[in-house]
C-alpha cells in the first residue's frame, strides 16, 4: 500500500444533517426497512461525504485511492446473494432482502482508521452482525467467521490484473463477530452504500484497522480454525489476523502512533483500539498486545 496525501475538502461540502436524514427515508423505502435508530460513538466531526466516497481502498478496482470510484461503473450490486455455510444449522444462499429485512438499519457514527495512517468518522447505516449470525444457528464448533468478497473479473479491473490474491478474505473470532459494535453496513450518510465503499454489504469493525472491513460480501462461513485473511497471505510480516489498532506497534513501514484525519491539517494521536478500548479490550485479556496488530 502506498501513502497518499489525504484530500482536502471544505467543511461547506459536509452534507447538512437535514438533507441526509431525508435521504435516509429514501434508503429505508428502497430496501423496505423499518425505522432507524442511532448510536454515536464519538463527538468528532463527521468526515465529509465527498471524502468518504472518493478516497477508498478497494483493490478489486485498483490500488489507488480513486480507482474504485473511477473504475466501479460496470459493477452490479443488484441482484445480490450471500452464501452461508460451514458449522451452522441454517446454511444456504440468501438474497440481500432475506438478509436485511428482519433487521432494519440503524445509524452508527464510528471512527475508522487505516493502517496507512489516515482516519475518518463515518455515519454508517447498518445493523449488528450478531443479529444476522444468530439466524444461521452457528454450532459449538464455530470458533471463527470467515468472510469472502465477490470476485468478478469482468466488472473489476484489479481482479483482472491479479494485484492481490483474490477473492478478498477476512475473518473474525466468534466473540469479535458477536460484539455489539461489529456491524454489517448497507449504507452511509443515509444513502445506499456506493460501490467504492463496498456495495451492497460490507463489514465494519471500528476498533480494528480498516482492512478488516471487507467489502461486497458474497460468502459467510462458520469455521473451527482461524482463517487466513488476504493481506496476511499477501504480506504476513506486515499484517496479522487480529489487526486491533495499537499505537505502540509500528508496522515495518508506518508508525501507528499518530494519524491524519481526512480533512484536518494536524496529526492526531492514535488511541488504543481506536478509542473503543473500554468496550473491547477485555476480549483480548491475557493475549500479548504486540501480537494483536
Ligand atoms: N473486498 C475488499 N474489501 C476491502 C478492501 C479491498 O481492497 N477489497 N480494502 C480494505 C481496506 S485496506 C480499507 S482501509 C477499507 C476502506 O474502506 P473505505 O474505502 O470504505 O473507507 O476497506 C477494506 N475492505
Ligand atoms: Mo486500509
Amino acid at each position: 500500500m502506498l501513502i497518499k496525501k489525504p484530500i482536502d475538502i471544505a467543511s461547506s461540502e459536509i452534507t447538512p444533517r437535514a438533507t441526509y436524514l431525508r435521504r435516509r427515508d429514501f434508503l429505508a423505502a428502497l430496501i423496505t426497512l423499518p425505522t432507524v435508530s442511532r448510536m454515536v460513538t464519538t463527538t468528532d466531526t463527521l468526515t465529509p461525504k465527498a471524502a468518504v466516497t472518493s478516497y477508498t481502498n478497494f483493490y478489486e478496482f485498483g490500488s489507488d485511492k480513486g480507482d474504485a470510484l473511477r473504475n466501479g461503473g460496470a459493477f452490479k450490486p443488484s441482484p445480490w446473494s450471500v452464501t452461508v455455510d460451514g458449522q451452522c444449522g441454517k446454511p444456504g444462499t440468501y438474497t440481500l432482502e432475506d438478509i436485511l429485512k428482519p433487521h432494519g438499519l440503524e445509524e452508527r457514527v464510528y471512527r475508522m482508521r487505516c493502517v496507512e495512517g489516515w482516519s475518518m468518522v463515518i455515519p454508517w447505516d447498518g445493523f449488528p452482525l450478531a443479529n444476522l449470525l444468530k439466524r444461521f444457528e452457528p454450532s459449538g464448533k464455530a470458533k471463527f467467521v470467515e468472510f469472502t468478497s465477490v470476485e468478478r473479473a469482468g466488472e473489476m479491473p484489479g481482479v483482472r490484473r491479479g494485484i492481490l490474491p483474490f477473492p478478498y478474505r477476512e475473518g473474525l473470532r466468534m466473540d469479535e463477530a458477536m460484539h455489539p459494535l461489529t456491524i454489517l453496513a448497507a449504507g452511509l450518510y443515509g444513502e445506499t452504500l456506493p460501490t467504492q465503499n463496498g456495495a451492497p454489504l460490507r463489514l465494519v469493525v471500528p476498533w480494528k484497522y480498516g482492512f478488516k472491513g471487507i467489502k461486497s460480501i458474497a460468502r459467510i462461513r462458520f469455521v473451527e480454525r482461524q482463517p487466513v485473511n488476504t493481506w496476511q497471505e499477501a504480506n504476513p510480516v506486515y499484517y496479522g489476523f487480529y489487526a486491533n489498532v495499537n499505537p505502540d506497534v509500528p508496522t515495518p513501514s508506518y508508525s501507528q502512533a499518530t494519524e491524519r484525519r481526512l480533512g484536518e491539517f494536524f496529526m492526531r494521536h492514535t488511541l488504543p483500539f481506536n478509542g473503543y478500548a473500554d468496550q473491547v479490550a477485555s476480549m483480548y485479556a491475557g493475549m500479548d498486545p504486540r501480537r494483536l496488530f
